[in-house]
């Protein structure tokens, strides 16, 4: 691939969505969109994702236009490994492979009708659990069906069927290839665990890698009922993210006085769930442009901050556990913080949900399914004899 034709690029910039120049290289004609913050090369089978040069935030690194442009030709043409960051722009590309004629079954967990294409890439970009695609592409209406899957053949073989008009986008070197989750329907998420005695062997374990992009702001939800009378047993654990280098990136901990945790700095909220052996629901919820945080029991706001981690971003490389808390990446646990009760229903989110969300979620603990991370994720990492029940029986 010659310099020459890297500059060859054209780089004419339009507004939120067109339909743009196209190009030959190397025996593959690509349609070029320039799609809100994306470009979006559209090939007969392959999709090419990459950050529009006029919303890529190292622009102050080049003073010359010409030479940005040559080199993130360089990245687009190039490029195969891709960087899940969503949904701000990467300067990697990602490379999407279309098997035409086919679906991926069971794992649809939203349906939108788009005008063009890159509406659907787009889509999935901004939803943090699309791992791939199925677009309709021979409607006979003007509108075309996008469905967004939180699997990939890969994770789950066997999953694709024929479908005629339709194909199934994945993506070409995924970051993240973890167990099949189950499939999209209530089913799946259903159920409560049981943590039966205090013991660093009662554990329920997911790993993030990268799935979905880095958190600058989230909403934490979980259901409890704690079974534990000891008062010397306050220093429990109910929420655990680890990341390499931080294992208190995200911790929730001692439900007799909760205290919230971002990257090892921490706010006591002078409040907790009653201790009374009846289910109750927790939210925590925290951005990074003023540091605010939130927590809600039973669906009441009870207590407020911030300053808490201002401008921290919240690594996606990371270890979920519920039970117990990590004093390293995956691990260090210690029988006094392990937690004695049952769990249900712990969702994230990746934004702050306003206090009528919360507020309806705490009526039923069948409302509401995380876009961050979902209860059904935990069904695969249970360890030690935790035991699982169905269905949820969770009252406020
Ligand atoms: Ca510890």
């Amino acid at each position: 691939m010659s310099h020459k034709l890297h500059m060859q690029y054209t780089t004419t910039i339009n507004s939120s969505s067109s339909k743009a120049e196209t190009r030959k290289e190397t025996q593959t004609t690509y349609a070029v969109y320039h799609y809100n913050q994306f470009k979006i090369k559209q090939g007969r089978n392959k999709v090419i994702v990459s950050c529009n040069v006029t919303s890529c935030n190292f622009q102050d690194f080049f003073s010359n236009m010409k030479m940005l442009t040559a080199i993130l030709s360089l990245l687009i043409i190039e490029s195969t490994s891709a960087d899940y960051v969503q949904p701000s722009c990467a300067a990697k590309s990602r490379i999407f492979i279309a098997t035409e004629g086919h679906v991926l079954n069971g794992h649809v967990i939203s349906t939108h009708n788009v005008n063009l294409i890159p509406e659907c890439h787009e889509l999935c970009l901004q939803t943090p659990l699309c791992l791939s695609y199925n677009y309709e592409y021979k409607s006979t209406s003007s509108s075309q069906v996008c469905e967004i899957n939180d699997a990939t053949e890969r994770m789950c073989p066997g999953s694709l069927a024929r479908k005629q008009g339709f194909k199934y986008y994945e993506e070409k070197d995924p970051m993240y290839t973890g167990p099949c989750p189950p499939s999209a329907d209530d089913a799946g998420r259903n159920f409560q665990l049981s943590f039966p005695a205090k013991s660093v062997k009662y554990y329920v374990r997911f790993d993030l890698q990268r799935r979905a992009s880095p958190l600058t702001a989230f909403t934490l939800c979980l259901w409890l009922k704690v079974a534990d009378q000891d008062p010397q047993d306050r220093n429990t654990a109910i929420f655990s993210y680890s990341i390499p280098n931080q294992f208190n990136e995200i911790l929730s901990y001692d439900y007799t006085n909760v205290r919230l945790y971002i990257a090892d700095e921490n706010r006591i909220t002078n409040t907790a769930p009653n201790n009374d052996g009846h289910w109750h629901h927790i939210c925590a919820n925290w951005e990074n442009v003023a540091g605010s945080w939130d927590l809600y029991i039973d669906g009441a706001h009870l207590a407020n901050g911030d300053n808490l981690k201002k401008g921290h971003v919240i690594d996606n490389n990371g270890i979920f556990i519920l039970g117990q808390e990590q004093d390293n990446y995956g691990g260090g646990f210690q029988q006094y913080q392990s937690f004695l009760g049952q769990m249900s229903g712990v969702n994230m989110w990746n934004r702050v949900l306003t206090a009528d969300e919360i507020l309806h979620m705490s009526t039923n603990c069948s409302y509401g399914i995380g876009n961050y991370l979902r209860w059904s994720d935990f069904v695969t990492g249970l360890h030690g004899g935790v035991s699982m029940t169905s269905p949820m029986t969770c009252f406020p």
